[in-house]
C-alpha cells in the first residue's frame, strides 16, 4: 500500500467493521462495542462520514449505566455470546445499560470527551454537530463525575484502575506487581476456555497465568454488584494509571471548551483538570526513571516500570516544564522518538520487560502513539509531533491495517483490518 491508497484502505477497514450504529474493533477477535475504541474509530468517521461519527460516540454513550459508568464492552445481542470470552454470561450485567444492552462492568480510559471535541473541530461549524455537543455533554460530564466520586480511593486525588483491562494497556509491564497479588482461585473454579487464542498467536496474547487473574478480578467485582466502594477497599488491584488519570484530566479541558460551546460553565472543568494534573506530577512523576509511574493504592508506593502511559501527561498544558523536559529526554532515549525506528515501542527496547510481540509488553500501537502525538503538539514540539506522525502513518502504509506493531522490524500483529488503526490513519494523513 502506498501513501495515496491509505484513505481508501482505511475507509473499507472501518466499513467493513461498520455495525448499523458503531464500529467493531475486529470482526474476529472483538466483535462488540468496546469504549475507548468507538471513541478513536468516530475521530477516524468525521472525516469520511460525520452522521457516522457522531452516532458511534453517542451510541457508546448509551450503554452508560444509572451511576454514570461507561462499561468497556457493549455486547451485540446478534452475536454468539461465546465469540468473545468473557462474554455477557460472565460480566452479568444484563439490566445496568440505560439503552438495555449488556454489557461488562469495568471501563476503559476517559477519551471520550477529548474526542467529541475534535470531532467538532473536524465537522466545523455544522449545527448538527453542535447540537449532538449539547445532548452529549450532560452524560460526559457524568461519566467523568462518576470517576472522580467512585472511583477516587480514601485520602487519595486520582481516580483508580480496578483491573489492567481498564488501562486499555492490558497486560503491561505496569501491573505485573499488583496483579501477581491476585488470587487466581475464582477462576481456577471456573474452568473457562479462552477465545482470544482462537484468533491470535499466543506467543503475542497475555499469559493463561494472567488470564486467570484478570478472570478472578471480574468475578469479584461482579461478586460485589460492581460496588466500588468494595473494591477500593478490599481488593489486591487498586491502581493509579498514569495514561487513564491524564486522559481524564485531557477530557476535562476538552469538556471546559465543549461547555463553553454549548453555553455551560467552563470553570468547574478547568479546576477538575489542573487538581488531577497537579496531583499526576505529585504522585506520579519517577525522576530518577525520568518518567510517571503507576501508583500501587494497597501497597502504598509507586510501581517503577517505564511505559508508553508514563508519557501521557504531555497531553496536559499544565504539567511543570522541567517534568516535560524530562518526559521528552525519555522518550528520544529510551523509546527512539525522533529516530527513524519503526514505532514507539509500548516498553522501551532496552527493558528487561521488553518484548517485541507480546500485545503491550513492546508493540507499538496507533492509539498510543496518536495521543503521543497530541501530547507533543500540546507541548509546543511539533518537529517531534510531525517525525511521530510520520513513523506511524508509515507502519500503517507498509504493514497494512494492524493492531499493532512490531516496533523492531515494522511487522503487523494481531488483527488485520484493524478499526482504530485505520480511523487515526486517517486523522494522522
Ligand atoms: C484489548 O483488550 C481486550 C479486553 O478489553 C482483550 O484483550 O480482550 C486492548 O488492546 C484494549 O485496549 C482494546 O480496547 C480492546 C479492543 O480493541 O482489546
Amino acid at each position: 500500500m502506498d501513501i495515496k491508497n491509505l484513505t481508501r484502505v482505511a475507509k473499507a477497514v472501518l466499513s467493513a467493521n461498520w455495525e448499523s450504529s458503531y464500529t467493531v474493533p475486529s470482526r474476529t477477535l472483538y466483535p462488540h462495542q468496546w469504549s475507548w475504541d468507538s471513541a478513536f474509530n468516530a475521530i477516524g468517521w468525521a472525516h469520511l462520514d460525520p452522521d457516522a461519527a457522531r452516532t458511534e460516540l453517542e451510541t457508546g454513550l448509551g450503554a452508560q449505566w444509572d451511576d454514570g459508568r461507561i462499561p468497556h464492552i457493549a455486547f451485540n445481542p446478534e452475536v454468539d455470546p461465546d465469540a468473545y470470552f468473557p462474554g455477557p454470561a460472565l460480566w452479568s450485567a444484563y439490566d445496568r445499560a440505560r439503552d438495555g444492552r449488556a454489557t461488562s462492568g469495568i471501563v476503559q480510559p476517559p477519551v471520550h470527551a477529548a474526542a467529541a471535541l475534535r470531532i467538532s473541530e473536524i465537522t466545523g461549524p455544522d449545527p448538527r454537530t453542535l447540537a449532538w455537543l449539547e445532548r452529549i455533554y450532560p452524560q460526559l460530564c457524568t461519566w467523568h463525575d462518576y470517576l472522580r466520586d467512585n472511583r477516587t480511593a480514601p485520602g487519595r486525588e486520582l481516580v483508580s484502575i480496578l483491573h489492567p483491562w481498564e488501562s486499555g494497556m492490558d497486560n503491561s509491564p505496569l501491573w505485573d506487581v499488583p496483579l501477581a497479588r491476585v488470587d487466581t482461585g475464582l477462576a481456577r473454579a471456573l474452568d473457562y476456555q479462552r477465545r482470544d487464542l482462537d484468533n491470535a498467536d499466543s506467543a503475542d496474547r497475555p499469559t493463561d497465568d494472567d488470564y486467570d487473574r484478570y478472570i478472578s478480578l471480574v468475578l469479584d467485582y461482579r461478586h460485589g454488584y460492581y460496588d466500588d466502594a468494595l473494591m477500593l477497599k478490599a481488593s489486591e488491584f487498586v491502581v493509579e494509571c498514569p495514561l487513564f488519570n491524564s486522559a481524564l484530566a485531557w477530557s476535562e479541558l476538552a469538556l471546559a471548551q465543549i461547555a463553553e460551546l454549548v453555553g455551560a460553565e467552563r470553570r468547574p472543568h478547568l479546576i477538575a483538570a489542573a487538581q488531577l494534573t497537579a496531583a499526576i506530577a505529585e504522585t506520579l512523576f519517577d525522576a530518577e526513571l525520568g518518567i510517571c509511574v503507576g501508583y500501587d493504592v494497597r501497597a502504598q508506593q509507586q510501581i517503577p516500570a517505564v511505559t508508553t502511559a508514563g508519557l501521557a501527561p504531555l497531553l496536559l498544558r499544565g504539567i511543570d516544564r522541567p517534568i516535560v523536559e524530562t518526559l521528552l529526554a525519555t522518550a528520544r532515549g529510551r523509546f527512539g522518538l525522533g529516530t527513524t525506528a519503526p514505532g514507539l515501542p509500548s516498553t522501551p527496547y532496552d527493558d528487561e520487560s521488553f518484548d517485541a510481540n507480546r500485545y503491550w509488553r513492546g508493540p507499538t500501537w496507533v492509539s498510543i502513539n496518536w495521543l503521543l502525538i497530541q501530547g507533543l503538539a500540546v507541548q509546543g514540539e511539533t518537529m517531534l509531533a510531525e517525525s511521530l506522525r510520520q513513523t506511524t502513518l508509515r507502519l500503517a502504509v507498509d504493514a497494512g491495517m494492524y493492531e499493532y506493531f512490531n516496533p523492531v522490524s515494522g511487522e503487523g500483529r494481531g488483527s488485520a483490518s484493524f478499526s482504530w488503526t485505520a480511523a487515526l490513519a486517517l486523522d494522522l494523513r
